[in-house]
């Protein structure tokens, strides 16, 4: 069974991976998983934080020789602003001075301040923030990462591109093809396939940026090559849809999530929702017309591309700061502002295709288990063999 723990602060020392269930003999592709941290590094609006990290993973166990062994495989991915926090992070007990530096008494609405501060009984939102900050998201794109490395042994693969950054949106019948996935430069500060629309995009970050404020948007996680039969109708918890809509809706700042075009049929008839289904003679498989479904069907992937869109709002730190109370006084007073992003959509299309890539990893080894890489795969050719006798 995969499976996947972070942990680490944002201004501590490191943040850890550790993930459980890969098979043995899966060979590890270090500099694609590196890539993959610089992609989510990326974007347009993000803040002076980025320009101090240069994400990379350290293996600290579980790979030997270039390729897993399968016991736990243990990420490790440095913070490179840590000796800057050294003593306001730091673990044993320091001067009052240093410990009380960087207090946080304020919440900002919309962040996780306030709720956690009570939770855990604290009195400094520094110990919540710490943790829920994105740059945990780091970690998972490592665990991702190897996911992807896990899922592209079997033919599947994962993208995402932005489909709307502030009120600059893709028209809402677009469909985005894998050559325009593909396509996307590194370099592309807002990853949107439409030039004309990223250019509208950049501008709404110009903006917010100008008016001391955030701007939140939506990305498309697409995976191809996703083999029918993933995921059940059989049981709530394991329904695909379901895993997949938690693993992006608990990507930072993410509150909504659609599979498909799911909103939208929402409001149509039953026969403009559905996708038709036809039968290729020559492959000897089933496939639809249409892909509104977002490639699940009552919970299982029906062979088609799955879609997952994530909703953004916009990031809770702002310069233009909202009302707040203070946590000790009780005193009205303005959210503290940390130096912070103006916008993440472009990143969290990156930290949405890991999630995506961990679920179906997750439901992949589920179905098909094994554990070396050749025994999984001598499952899967006998799982597509049965699917091409039906
Ligand atoms: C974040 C605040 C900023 C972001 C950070 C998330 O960091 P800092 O407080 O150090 O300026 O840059 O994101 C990352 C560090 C990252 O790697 O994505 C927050 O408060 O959530």
């Amino acid at each position: 069974m995969l499976s996947f723990r972070t942990a680490g602060e944002s201004h501590g020392q490191a943040l850890v991976a550790l993930v459980e269930g890969i098979p043995a003999h899966l060979p590890i592709d270090f500099d694609f998983i590196d890539h993959e941290l610089k992609r989510r590094q990326g974007g347009y609006g993000r803040g002076g934080r980025m320009k101090i990290e240069r994400d990379q993973v350290r293996f600290l166990s579980g790979v030997r020789h270039g390729k897993t062994i399968g016991s736990p495989i243990a990420m490790m991915i440095e913070n490179r602003d840590w000796p800057n926090w050294e003593q306001v992070m730091a673990a044993r007990e320091v001067l009052d001075d240093a410990a009380t530096k960087r207090r946080v008494t304020r919440p900002r609405p919309g962040h996780t301040d306030l709720a956690g501060s009570l939770k855990y009984n604290h009195t400094d939102a520094r110990n919540i923030l710490e943790r829920s900050s994105a740059r945990e998201t780091a970690a998972r794109v490592a665990a991702g990462g190897l996911a992807k490395v896990f899922l592209k042994t079997f033919g599947i693969e994962v993208l995402s591109h932005t489909t709307a950054i502030g009120k600059a949106r893709v028209p809402d019948d677009f469909v985005v093809s894998w050559q325009q996935l593909d396509a996307i430069r590194d370099d592309d500060v807002v990853r949107c396939v439409l030039p004309r629309v990223g250019q509208e995009m950049v501008k709404e970050i110009e903006q917010a940026q100008k008016d001391g404020d955030t701007i939140g948007g939506t990305f498309e996680v697409v995976a191809r090559g996703v083999p029918v039969g993933l995921g059940s109708h059989t049981g709530w918890d394991t329904r695909l849809d379901g895993r997949l809509a938690q693993a992006v809706m608990c990507v930072n700042a993410v509150k909504a999530v659609e599979i498909g075009q799911g909103v939208r049929i929402a409001y149509s008839r039953g026969s403009q929702a559905h996708d038709e289904i036809a039968y290729d003679n020559q492959q000897r498989r089933f496939y639809h017309l249409t892909n509104r479904a977002g490639g699940v069907e009552g919970g299982i992937t029906n062979g088609e591309e799955v879609r997952v869109v994530g909703y953004l709002k916009p990031i809770p730190t702002l310069k233009k700061a909202l009302r707040s109370v203070d946590l000790i006084s009780k005193e009205p007073f303005l959210a503290q502002h940390e130096r912070s992003d103006t916008c993440t959509v472009p990143a969290a299309g990156v930290i949405g295709e890991s999630m995506v890539a961990l679920v179906l990893a997750t439901a992949f080894l589920e179905k098909l288990g094994g554990d070396s890489i050749q025994e999984t795969s001598r499952n899967y050719k006998g799982y597509l063999d049965q699917l091409r006798a039906y």
